[in-house]
């Protein structure tokens, strides 16, 4: 039984989609309510991989960010405005603020450092 068990586990496990951008947004949004909330702007500093202003998506390789207890991480926001995405480019050092710390997928403000 134990070992039928552990064949079943295994299945399940590798039939696990590749995360998908809405599994990791999930995940993010467990961390930011295990955190107690965050009092003023939250601010993040990151490296833009991807920008899509006519989408309103920016993609950063971001680094921690103690406020929401974010580890340093490789994902997409979304713009409030997008037109804040007009001045930024893939491979800019920027510093980003994030919408509050329950919408911490929307980019407020961005700026190139
Ligand atoms: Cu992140």
């Amino acid at each position: 039984m134990l070992a039928i068990a552990a064949i079943a586990l295994g299945v399940a496990a590798c039939s696990q989609p590749a995360s998908p951008p809405e599994a990791t947004e999930a995940s993010m949004t467990e961390m930011s309510t295990a955190a107690p909330p965050a009092a003023g702007p939250i601010t993040g500093v990151g490296v833009v991989t991807a920008v899509d202003p006519a989408a309103g998506t920016v993609s950063l390789d971001h680094e921690a960010i103690n406020a929401i207890q974010w580890p340093a991480m490789s994902m997409q926001f979304r713009a409030e405005d997008p037109t804040i995405l007009s001045n930024i480019a893939v491979g800019d050092h920027v510093n980003f603020t994030l919408k509050s710390a329950t919408e911490t997928s929307m980019i407020e403000t961005i700026q190139k450092r």
